[in-house]
């Protein structure tokens, strides 16, 4: 603890997001129903699932992620802002400098920190937290006067960015990130003060923030700007949160009730009709996820029921009709975005790695709002697929769209010119422990299982317990209570476990199995049964006791293979079935198997087996579950010419590691045979 600010928000309650503490003005205020807890207190074991993720981070990820910053001029920006601004005050006429590619660049600076800050708050590391500093040595350089940052403009008023227009804010609406490059740094600002106790990031946030909300708002001196690449409406609430200053939360309103009230009206940023009338998912997928998350802060905040309204519209036809099986979203490259409903191809599929971390937002932040199990169901099938397939085993490599099919053509990079997803995968790995649990009153809900140890509080009072699992290998849980409280558990059973595929109609399983829950406590059953559902409370088990230390809860979910059948509708996976274990979407690799998986045929009632499989990834051995089974090879369209083949499957998320061929998630059910 380094300032008397940060004691007062520890003492306050717990809130938003990747859980942050609120300011002692904003604690009885109104707020989520549902209280999130935040990763700080949540310790994942090491070697575990994300145990090996966020180490993966921490020595791969964030540092290569720096090194880019610094290799492709990210830091170059700012310093050349800040010689423009210096040149001008020395009444000289200043160097010509130009921007990098995008006028978003600076972004990927602040993503960086604000991952590596989630980091710090878990691991401290005086070096990682000393090269932070000098990097916003660097930022607060380019900082203008009266606030405002981005160095797409400062560094050459003259001639800004392509995208800057020629005023600030002019080309807001159209492509100038400049309240893009506000919400990054506000966020990262804010994970670095949490991290640290130092006010040198959010000092300069506040300010950015304070000279928008100076310039932009309804006074006869102010203009009328909505974000053109939204952000900023989660970002300000956050700043209201931790600030206190209601000023942010209404611009971050504001920014919500004005959109499709400008001169813009474009499905492809969401400003085709008022937020409120929405009620589909449309336009670019990572602006569309990211404005029904600030949707959902701003109503839980403000109480506001009609954005609640749209957004669950919203979901219902984004679940419904644009989701693809791995959690991605956004069905074309074209527009990085959806497109009709059930247009879901798969060797065109977009899903842009930022779309799913979207989609984890959105949905975190209805389970918030609703309490039902139903949008963790969704979180975590895009987490365990559509986010994860992003970044490589060792998290030295990204994907930018994760296709659910490939000849080939898709390979993993190293960065890309545009950035976008792999420094959002820098700030989400760190922040996951922060998803599996939430708070309210005297309920503690178990959203997601992974091996770590809890330490909070419920109902006012210490609350630790310890998880222990291998999941997603399997899902036999062991949760011990070291530090007891009266509380009741909501143990989250998944969608999968209830033959759910999806809470809609999009996705169904296809085998009419019925999955086992059993549950006990110090070895007592309180259930056992594949006919649980009228147990639950919105898809909650609860245990309500005065929990003793020493208390152990064993719980079980069978885990069986299952096979999976799209809506008729969906064109592309007609006739064609998929593979899951779990939260697990399954795909066949060209180096499993010996025939060319793009023509496999899997007939309905294959038996499935399940081995432990390893994966070399750069010298290093990853652990992961393969499924095996018996399936056929299609021959020139005629399943009678097609040939017996033994079919092996691994993860979805871990494909692309070992050179470039043939993928599939969707294969031939076997009913009709597709020629390629
Ligand atoms: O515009 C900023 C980011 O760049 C978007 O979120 C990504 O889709 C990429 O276009
Ligand atoms: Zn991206």
């Amino acid at each position: 603890m380094k300032t008397t600010a940060r004691i007062i928000m520890t003492v306050c309650a717990v809130i938003l997001g990747t859980g942050i503490r609120t300011n002692a003005k904003t604690a009885d205020k109104p707020s989520y129903p549902i209280g999130n807890v935040p990763f700080t207190s949540v310790k994942v074991d090491e070697g575990s699932f994300w145990g090996e993720r966020i180490r993966q981070s921490r020595e791969v990820t964030i540092p290569l992620a720096f090194s880019k910053c610094e290799e492709t001029d990210r830091y170059t920006n700012f310093e050349h802002a800040a010689a423009r601004m210096a040149e001008t005050a020395r009444g000289e006429q200043g160097g010509d400098y130009h921007p990098t590619q995008f006028p978003f660049d600076d972004t990927d600076v602040y993503k960086t920190i604000e991952g590596a800050s989630y980091l710090l708050q878990t691991y401290p590391d005086a070096k990682l937290e000393a090269y932070i500093d000098s990097v916003l040595d660097i930022v607060a350089a380019a900082q203008e006067p009266d606030g405002y940052l981005y160095t797409a403009r400062t560094q050459n008023p003259e001639h800004p960015h392509s995208w800057a227009g020629p005023s600030r804010w002019s080309a807001e609406e159209s492509g100038s990130h400049e309240l893009y490059d506000l919400g990054h740094m506000v966020e990262g600002a804010i994970a670095h003060y949490q991290a640290t106790g130092s006010r040198k990031f959010l000092d300069i946030a506040i300010r950015y923030a304070d000279c928008v909300c100076r310039e932009i708002g309804y006074g006869p001196e102010q203009k009328i700007v909505v974000p053109g690449h939204q952000i900023a409406e989660m970002a300000l609430a956050k700043l209201y949160l931790v600030t206190g200053d209601r000023k942010y939360l209404d611009e971050a309103k504001l920014f919500l009730d004005n959109k499709g009230k400008t001169a813009r009206k474009d499905k492809y940023d969401q400003s085709y009709l008022p937020v409120i009338e929405q009620d589909e998912a449309v336009g670019h997928s990572v602006r569309a996820g990211y404005m029904y998350s600030g949707m959902a802060d701003v109503a839980a905040l403000t109480g506001d029921e009609s954005y609640i309204k749209a957004i669950d519209r919203i979901w219902d036809n984004m679940v419904g009709k644009k989701m693809y099986l791995t959690g991605g979203i956004g069905s074309t490259g074209g527009s990085e975005g959806f497109t009709e409903n059930y247009d879901l191809p798969n060797m065109n599929g977009y899903c842009e790695t930022c779309a799913a971390i979207a989609n984890v937002y959105m949905n975190h932040r209805l389970f918030l709002l609703h309490g039902d199990s139903r949008y963790i169901d969704v979180l975590e099938r895009a987490l365990y697929n559509g986010v994860i397939s992003g970044v490589s085993l060792d998290g030295g490599s990204f994907f930018y769209p994760n296709p659910l099919e490939s000849h080939g053509q898709h390979q993993r990079q190293a960065w890309f010119g545009c950035a976008c997803c792999p420094s959002n995968i820098c700030r989400f790995i760190p922040s996951v422990p922060g998803y599996a649990y939430a708070v309210k009153d005297n309920s503690l809900y178990i959203n997601l299982f992974f091996s770590n140890t809890l330490n909070t509080s419920v109902g006012g009072k210490a609350f630790r317990m310890k998880l222990e699992t291998s999941y997603p290998d399997d899902a036999d849980m062991k949760f011990t209570i070291e530090k007891a409280a009266p509380a009741t558990l909501r143990i989250r059973i998944p969608g999968w476990v209830r033959n759910q595929t999806v809470p809609t109609d999009l996705y169904s399983y296809a085998d009419g199995r019925k999955p086992s829950i059993e549950i006990k406590v110090n070895g007592e059953v309180l259930i056992s049964s594949d006919d649980f559902e009228s147990e639950l409370d919105n898809g909650y088990f609860c245990i309500d006791r005065k929990w003793k230390k020493g208390d152990v809860i064993d719980v079980h979910f069978d885990m069986p293979v299952r096979t999976v059948s799209a809506h008729r509708q969906v064109v592309e996976d007609r006739g064609r079935i998929a593979v899951e274990r779990g939260p697990l979407v399954y795909c066949a690799e060209w180096p499993d198997n010996s025939h060319n998986v793009l023509n496999t045929v899997l007939p309905a009632g294959s038996e499935f087996e399940i081995r432990p499989f390893s994966m070399e990834v750069q010298g290093r051995s990853y652990r992961m579950t393969s499924i095996t089974t018996s399936a056929l090879e299609d021959w020139a369209g005629n399943i009678q010419k097609a040939r017996p083949v033994t079919l092996h499957l691994i993860p979805y998320y871990a494909w692309a590691h070992r050179g470039s061929g043939n993928m599939e998630v969707w294969m031939n059910a076997g009913m009709h045979v597709r020629q390629r």
